[in-house]
């Protein structure tokens, strides 16, 4: 673990604020979606810097909009000027076109065109060049998500010598997925350039090496606990999982107050005595909203008993609308919402209550309050935080969480919440009618317990050990620095940045932090480290070409 001296600089598409044109004017808007409102949480009074897309083309207003918006936070912010082709290639096109389809193993939404390549890697050196305006050598650069994976590679190259780390936000795809990626070795290759690549879970990691296995042979890949490392080049990099939280203590507050109680019992005397199930998600084809839709009408074609006591509230927020899938995927939605409700709407009932619109902090609190299940059904998915805020809202612990199996909250949360397969449409019928029927107590204790996780694996939580997987300089450039791995073990982080986000951390006494890369020493230097109990060192093939 390295002592990171200087600043924090997180680095991603978008800054937290976003500057929107009006005819009456310019607007300073809060970011909407997971990656901004997990960061900024985490971020709230720490120092630092954020440089991002301000989501306005370019011109001298942006500068003073930014200066006020920092004023108000504790970190600065400086903007990467981005042109409307840059955006169309760039951010709908390589990432959104490309990169956001594969990753969610839905290739066949991809638009693989070359040009969106070109763009990719000069809006990653557009941000590189901002970043290394602003960064010192002691700093940390944190760089997320997939919009991002050059940006590393960019800054070796100007000779930018701070640690760099990037996190993953979405889930990454096996091997047989990746690899239809035209530009799959490039990409591989520049994420190596960070020193630490981390991952929401376990299986988005190992994909990652299997893929990294696959593709470049030339890489050294060594096992250890709780983090690998991988060489390239006499480069190493820790890769890592580290799955993301929220802010569970300021909803778990917020949810408390007296104006979100009585909200919340306005929404609960709408829908009279029904059970209430609530769904909220950006309108993205990922979310699974047409699939969750089909299970509720099975749902009430199967159980007609239900009818006229289960309502679902659908809270979806425009996202992407100016890509083709998207478009499409509102349109499907709003049909399946209207035939549902044909079909089955009786006086005083109405089973489908449909709200396309961002809500505010108020009000989404107060319908995750409100709510008698969370249903949570994404095809695909990073983690998905709607399934934790649903979590720490629940401040009465009456309410069930279902959650797909394939977002990575499923895996964490499985001791307290029911665990579907979103396209198992009967699987999800039976499951919100045993949430419905479910006791009081079985509510509260599943609850409970999922409280306890969501507040232990908080965002604060998530900082804390990315930035603690933060190797020194010596250690990932190879060379003489390697005996400095063995001496992390046990040892006590000092005043650094990575336990200003919590009491200072002591690493784990049975794990190495991270193994030594074998590649970087020949087998007669090569040490042998105390690994975890499952753990084995496993050199798959070194640089130097030894096994
Ligand atoms: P997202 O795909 O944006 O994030 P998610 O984690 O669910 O997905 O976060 C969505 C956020 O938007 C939540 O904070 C939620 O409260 C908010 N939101 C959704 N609909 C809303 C509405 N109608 N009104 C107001 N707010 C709304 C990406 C990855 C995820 C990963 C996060 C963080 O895709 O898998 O969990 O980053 O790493």
């Amino acid at each position: 673990m390295n002592e990171i001296k200087g600043r924090v600089i997180n680095v991603s598409n978008r800054l937290p604020v976003l500057i929107r044109r009006h005819a009456s004017g310019t607007r300073l808007e809060r970011s909407s979606g997971g990656l901004a409102t997990a960061l900024e949480a985490g971020w709230r009074d720490q120092p630092g810097v954020w440089i991002g897309w301000a989501g306005a083309t370019p011109d001298e207003s942006i500068e003073p909009l930014l200066v006020r918006a920092a004023r108000r936070r504790s970190y600065t912010l400086r903007s990467v000027a981005l042109t409307e082709e840059d955006i169309a290639k760039f951010y709908s096109g390589f990432a959104n076109e490309i990169i956001w389809p594969l990753f969610h193993d839905m290739p066949s939404r991809c638009n693989f065109d070359p040009e969106y390549w070109a763009t990719y890697q000069n809006v990653n050196r557009k941000f590189a060049a901002v970043v290394a305006e602003t960064a010192q050598e002691d700093d940390f650069v944190w760089v997320h998500d997939y919009h991002l994976m050059l940006t590393a590679a960019s800054l070796r190259q100007a000779g930018v010598r701070a640690n760099m780390g990037f996190f993953l936000h979405i889930p990454f795809p096996s091997p047989d997925i990746f690899e239809k990626l035209p530009w799959k070795q490039p990409i591989l290759k520049a994420l190596l350039e960070f020193d630490v690549i981390g991952f929401q879970g376990d299986r988005d990691r190992s994909n990652f090496v299997s893929c990294l296995e696959r593709l470049l042979p030339e890489v050294a890949v060594e096992r250890g606990t709780p983090h690998l490392l991988v060489g390239l080049a006499g480069r190493r990099s820790v890769v890592g999982t580290f799955p993301i939280g929220i802010d569970f203590e300021a909803f778990e507050h917020d949810a408390e107050r007296p104006e979100i109680a009585a909200h919340a019992a306005e929404i609960r005397k709408r829908v009279a005595d029904d059970v209430l199930v609530l769904g909220v998600d950006r309108l993205d084809y990922t979310k699974g909203i047409p699939e969750r839709l089909k299970s509720f009408r099975l749902l009430l074609r199967r159980f007609p008993e239900m009818r006229g006591h289960i309502t679902l509230v659908q809270v979806v927020v425009p996202s992407r609308e100016e890509i083709p899938n998207y478009k499409h995927l509102r349109r499907e939605v709003e049909l399946l919402v209207s035939q549902i409700n044909g079909e089955f709407t009786e006086p005083g009932w109405v089973p489908v209550h449909y709200i396309h619109r961002n809500l505010g902090r108020e009000e989404l609190l107060a319908y995750y309050r409100a709510a008698d299940i969370g249903l949570v059904t994404p095809l695909k998915d990073g983690m998905n935080l709607v399934a934790k805020e649903f979590c720490a809202a629940q401040i009465d612990e009456r309410g069930v969480l279902i959650v797909s199996e394939f977002a990575g909250a499923g895996p964490e949360l499985r001791s307290g919440a029911i665990i579907v397969n979103p396209n198992d449409f009967s699987q999800v019928a039976q499951a919100l009618y045993d949430a419905a029927h479910m006791t009081a107590e079985e509510k509260r204790s599943r609850m409970r317990l999922l409280r306890q996780i969501v507040k232990d694996h908080n965002v604060h939580r998530w900082i804390r050990s990315f930035l603690q997987a933060v190797p020194s300089s010596d250690q990932v450039k190879g060379g003489s620095g390697s005996a400095s791995w063995s001496e992390l073990d046990g040892a006590t982080v000092g005043p650094s940045i990575a336990s200003s986000f919590g009491s200072v951390v002591r690493v784990d006494q049975k794990m190495p932090g991270v193994a030594l890369l074998a590649s970087a020493l020949t087998p007669r230097t090569r040490p042998r480290y105390a690994m975890g109990k499952d753990a084995k060192l496993h050199v798959l093939r070194s640089a130097a070409g030894e096994d």
